[in-house]
Parts: structure tokens; C-alpha cells; sequence
């Protein structure tokens, strides 16, 4: 992405991260905090200050694990089920409809507040082998009817958008539908079908086509999605969203002009949401697109949301990608605070005005000792804002040596007695990691002394 209005959020976004400098800290153990704390600052916070959501697949089997529920409840302000909405979830057999698994998510969302999306309602995968052999259009329409109508049914007021139907176009250079039951069954009137159904059901809620790799703006399958979507506007049929999932690689980048295939499609007069975002990558690249993305979102006034599919890299459907916003130990990586940057850039929140809210603090403790030498861990803790990276020092006394480091990068002075260890990873607000080393006494006992934590 290199539009202007893009550098310009750019430039603002350099100002922003200035590094603050905080806490003071002696192996005796004081810790001494300066700075000024602001208040901790979410995704879902800072997508809130552009009136946008932003949310999170979520798989309910996770919910039990603490610091996956944590970033969750933390960052996100919607929520989709990454499986258990679908219908071989729901609709396993004929008329027998399961809605266990599903309510722990609705259930969540409640409690917390949360905005839903209902993923999905018609679609060709995770489709139940009973519908797939369904031959007949009437009894297909029939089932359709029944899904849809008993589903949206039992969330009515509940969910925000739902994604009515799934997939529907092949990839490729054809621009043809996809050969689903649905498809060679009812012919091509079955989306339409499901959008008036779904609007006879649930007229306030938001109905979406959702479809992946519509990305860029002149493939055969964006202009086909495109000319469905003009086409039902036009004809009034009930369609109100598109859904672009946003799953990017480097065999299917970010487009250069994203904001433009997302503006098109709201100029036909309907919402656009990126709606299961993940690209895989590390470091600045990823980092670059995920801005580059959440800027084409700010760019559309009618992208009222993003939606990233999954919390942490370790429970990602390509975890090998690590293609979402935190690591597998939920630690914050480059690309979620360039998400967060570019949201609090365009919704004017704090972060904005250069005032150093970033803050961290180091404590120090000798854990284990033997006969020649003893092990040390420094606790660094962020303050009241996410920081990006963190740096302290620790300074042995001759004759003593570091030989040994762990959990962050080690760099010393021209004396070798002063040690400066760098985050490899941020923390989020109130965030703590530790890292370690062992000090060779050669007779000497004195525990090292720790410098200043330095964020930004
Ligand atoms: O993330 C989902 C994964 O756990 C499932 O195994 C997979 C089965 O098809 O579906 C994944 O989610 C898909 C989503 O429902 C629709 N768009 C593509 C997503 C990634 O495959």
C-alpha cells in the first residue's frame, strides 16, 4: 500500500512511538516507575475511536485456556465462531440441530459484551454428507429454508452479520459459480434464495456475502462477486454486506490497491467488512501489510469492521504461517502494533501526540546457585500501555563474567562487564516477560545491578 493518505499516517505514526524512558532498579530491589501512565489502549478500543469493531475467530474449545480467553476478552469486541457455527456443527442429521457448542460462544459474546458474526449460514464445505446427497430442489430448498430459519431463529437479536452465504464463486480465471449441491440443484437463483430467506427471518441484521481471494480488484473472481452483488442491489434483493475474508501469503499478497476494490464494492451502497484477516509472515513485512490492510478499512467509511481469524498463532488453521497479531505465547508481535498504531492515527485516541505513555519496569532474583556460579532472571513488566520492545542493562563485577543468557538478545560493552539484553517480542499493558543468565563469581558474590528499562 503507498497511497498518500497512507504515508501521511505513516509520518503521524513515527511521531507517535517515541521511546520513554522509566523505572530505575539495584539488585536490592527498588523499582521506581516515572512517565505518565495513560490508559491502557486495545484493538478493540482503538477500532471503537473510528466506529469500527474489531474482532476474532474463536474456537469455543479454547476458551478454557487463561491467556487465550485474557487476549481475547482484552483485544476484541467481536467474536465468530471459527467452526462451530457451521453446519455440519449444527445440522449434523437430518432435523437434529445442536446448538451446545455454538451457545458457549453466543454466551461469551453476551458476557463480554461482544458484537457476533454468524459464520455461516449456506456453504459448500463443512456441509454434512446427508445435504451434499440431497438430488431433489424441492426437498434441497426445503433443507435450506430449515437451516437458515432455525439458526438465525435461535440467535435473532443476537448477531450483528451474518455471512447468509459462503464461497459461492470458483478461483481461477473462469468468474464461474462453484459447483456446490446448491449449485447444480437449484441452479443459480439459490443465493438470492438464501438472502430472502434469511431477510424474512432477521430483517434488522446485517446480511453478508463472504468470499476469499476478492482481494484485488481486476480478478475474475472479484469482478464475478462484484457483478452478483451490483446485480442484487439493483433487483433488491436483500444483500446489506461483503464479507472479504483476507487470507494473504505471499502467493496472494495484499493488493496494492485494496481501499479501491473496497470502495467499489461500497459504492453499490453496501457495508464491507474484512472478515477473517490473516496473512502469514513475521517481522516488518507482515507488519506492513496488516497496517496496509487496516488503512484500506480506514480508508472506506462503509468497512465497518475487521475481523482477524484467530487470537494466537498457535491455534491458527496454518499455524506454520504464523499469520495473526499475537505469538504463540500471546505476546503482541510488530504486526499488532501495526494495527494498533494505524487505528489510533485515524481515530484520533491516545498515542497520537508524541506523550510517551510507554513504559516498562525490571526487578532482579537470583534463582539458583552452586559452588562457582549463580543464575539470575530480571523480570520486565510494561506499565499501562502495550509496548513494542523493551531494553535494561546488567552490570557485573570483575572478576565476574556472564557466560550464559536466555529469553531476549545479549550485547556487551568494550569491558565486558555490562550486559545489554533487548526484547525479541513486545508485551502488552501490564505485560511481563523474564529473561536469564548465569554470572561466573570467580570469588566474587555481589549480585549485578540492573540499568533503566527503556520501552517504546
Ligand atoms: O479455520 C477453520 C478451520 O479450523 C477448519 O478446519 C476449516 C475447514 O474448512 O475452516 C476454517 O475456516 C475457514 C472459514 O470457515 C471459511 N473461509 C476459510 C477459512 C480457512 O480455511
Amino acid at each position: 500500500m503507498s497511497t498518500a493518505h497512507q504515508s501521511r499516517v505513516r509520518t503521524r505514526l513515527r511521531k507517535a512511538v517515541t521511546a520513554a524512558v522509566v523505572g530505575v532498579m539495584t539488585a536490592g530491589g527498588l523499582v521506581a516507575a516515572a512517565g505518565t501512565a495513560s490508559a491502557q489502549t486495545t484493538l478493540a478500543e482503538a477500532a471503537a475511536a473510528t466506529g469500527r469493531y474489531f474482532g476474532t475467530a474463536v474456537a469455543a474449545g479454547r476458551l478454557g485456556e487463561q491467556d487465550y480467553t485474557a487476549t481475547l476478552n482484552r483485544e476484541f469486541n467481536s467474536i465468530t465462531a471459527e467452526n462451530s457455527w457451521k453446519w455440519e456443527s449444527l445440522q449434523p442429521s437430518p432435523g437434529y440441530f445442536d446448538f451446545s457448542t455454538a451457545d458457549r460462544i453466543a454466551e461469551h459474546a453476551r458476557q463480554q459484551g461482544m458484537e457476533i458474526r454468524g459464520h455461516t449460514l449456506v456453504w459448500h464445505s463443512q456441509l454434512p454428507s446427508w445435504v451434499q446427497n440431497i438430488s431433489s430442489p424441492d426437498e434441497l430448498r426445503q433443507v435450506m429454508r430449515n437451516h437458515i430459519t432455525t439458526v438465525m431463529e435461535h440467535y435473532k437479536g443476537q448477531v450483528r452479520s451474518w455471512d447468509v452465504v459462503n464461497e459461492a464463486f470458483e478461483d481461477g480465471s473462469s468468474g464461474a459459480r462453484r459447483n456446490s449441491v446448491f449449485q447444480r440443484v437449484l441452479g443459480d437463483s439459490w443465493i438470492e434464495e438464501a438472502f430472502y430467506i434469511a431477510h424474512e427471518v432477521d430483517p434488522d441484521a446485517t446480511l453478508c456475502y463472504n468470499d476469499y481471494n476478492t482481494d484485488a480488484w481486476n480478478t475474475a473472481k472479484t469482478q464475478a462477486v462484484y457483478n452478483m452483488v451490483a446485480d442484487f442491489v439493483s433487483r433488491g434483493v436483500p444483500i446489506d454486506c461483503v464479507g472479504f475474508q483476507a487470507h494473504f501469503n505471499s502467493g496472494n499478497p495484499v493488493p496494492e490497491n485494496y481501499h479501491i476494490t473496497l470502495q467499489n464494492f461500497a459504492d453499490l451502497g453496501v457495508e464491507v467488512q474484512i472478515t477473517e484477516l490473516d496473512i502469514a509472515g513475521w517481522g516488518d513485512s507482515q507488519a506492513e501489510q496488516f497496517g496496509g490492510v487496516t488503512l484500506a478499512c480506514l480508508a472506506v467509511p462503509k468497512c465497518t469492521g475487521i475481523t482477524v481469524w484467530g487470537v494466537t498463532d498457535k491455534y491458527s488453521w496454518r499455524a506454520e504461517d504464523t499469520p495473526l497479531l499475537f505469538d504463540g505465547n500471546y505476546n503482541p508481535k510488530q504486526a499488532y502494533y501495526a494495527v494498533l498504531d494505524t487505528l489510533l492515527n485515524a481515530g484520533g485516541g491516545d498515542g497520537g501526540d508524541g506523550g510517551g505513555g510507554a513504559t516498562c519496569t525490571v526487578t532482579y532474583a537470583e534463582t539458583q546457585r552452586w559452588g562457582d556460579r549463580f543464575n539470575g532472571e530480571v523480570t520486565v513488566r510494561a506499565g499501562n500501555e502495550a509496548i513494542r520492545s523493551w531494553s535494561t542493562t546488567v552490570t557485573v563485577t570483575p572478576p565476574q563474567k556472564i557466560s550464559a543468557t536466555w529469553n531476549g538478545e545479549a550485547s556487551w560493552d568494550t569491558s565486558g562487564n555490562v550486559m545489554t539484553m533487548r526484547s525479541t517480542s513486545g508485551l502488552p499493558a501490564g505485560g511481563q516477560t523474564t529473561f536469564g543468565f548465569t554470572v561466573m563469581t570467580n570469588g566474587n558474590w555481589a549480585p549485578p545491578t540492573l540499568g533503566s528499562c527503556v520501552a517504546s
